[in-house]
């Protein structure tokens, strides 16, 4: 029976390579993002090299209209989606609160919070119906602590803890599954984004050890996805060995 994954955030990161993941498991890929060129040159690509099919929707997961558009009118070839990956997100800046700037505190709640609330609410509705399907929410270890000059992202992913949390209660009678996985510190655009291209300040994040890699999430994704229908994985938290917690991480 062929298998549809819906990943939002894929034209970079945790997103892209779930994507290359789940394709080289057969699955259909629903792709998403902004950055159309990227988007549908990872479309080709995947379909070429692992023969699935791939549909790329370039929207802002920010736009309630667009995400609706999109999400509502799909083909039917395309409605059934047995998996949703929540991964589209970032992180702008890294300043104290008093210092902060609004603008990017509400670009983030409105991607990491907001986006994330819009696609789930256009997909469930199908899910519901069907009885049938698994919500992947990419959270972050910000998620779970706190970290100095990390306020509004950590709160965003707080708040995205708590729909994690609400959502697998809520959904619990219609059999659909609600796993959030929490990285930390993983080298991908993240840093690059949050310091808004300075190159030097993002790659400094990961030197002296050795870091996540967005194929490690992948592949946990890939797990929780692929485990059978009464197995559930709740709530991972997954660190590179050289990361205790959110705050202590050991550089040589
Ligand atoms: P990347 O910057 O590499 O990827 C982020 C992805 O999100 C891109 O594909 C980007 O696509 C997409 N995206 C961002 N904003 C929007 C938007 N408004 N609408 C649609 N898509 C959007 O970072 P990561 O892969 O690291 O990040 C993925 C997720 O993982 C995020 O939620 C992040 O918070 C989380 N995370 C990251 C960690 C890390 O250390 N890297 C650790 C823990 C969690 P495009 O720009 O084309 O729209
Ligand atoms: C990304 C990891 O530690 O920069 O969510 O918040 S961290």
């Amino acid at each position: 029976m062929e298998k549809i994954v819906l990943i939002t955030g894929a034209t970079s990161g945790f997103g892209k390579a779930i994507v290359e993941k789940f394709a080289a498991g057969k699955w259909n890929c629903i792709i998403t993002g902004r950055r159309a060129d990227r988007l549908h040159a990872i479309a080709d690509e995947i379909r070429e090299k692992h023969q699935v099919r791939v549909l790329s929707l370039v929207f802002d997961v920010q736009k309630k209209d667009e995400v609706f558009q999109n999400l509502t009118n799909l083909p039917e070839e395309w409605k059934d989606i047995d998996v949703l990956v929540n991964n589209a997100g970032l992180a702008l800046g890294r300043d104290p609160f008093d210092e902060g700037n609004l603008g990017d505190w509400e670009t983030m709640i409105d991607t990491n919070v907001k986006g994330l609330i819009y696609v789930t609410k256009a997909v469930v509705g199908n899910m519901v119906k069907r009885q049938h399907g698994h919500i992947i929410n990419i959270g972050s270890i910000a998620g779970k602590e706190v970290y100095e000059k990390g306020n509004v992202y950590c709160a965003s992913k707080f708040a995205v803890d708590a729909l994690n949390k609400s959502l697998r209660i809520d959904l619990l009678p219609h059999k659909i599954k609600v796993t959030a996985l929490h990285p930390g510190a993983a080298d991908t655009e993240f840093s690059l984004v949050r310091f808004k291209g300075d190159e030097d300040k993002a790659r400094s994040i990961y030197n002296g050890y050795t870091p996540l890699f967005a194929e490690d999430v992948a592949d946990i994704a890939w797990y929780c996805a692929t485990l059978p229908p009464h197995v559930c994985i709740n709530d991972m938290v997954i660190t590179c060995t050289a990361q205790a917690n959110s705050v202590h991480l050991h550089k040589e």
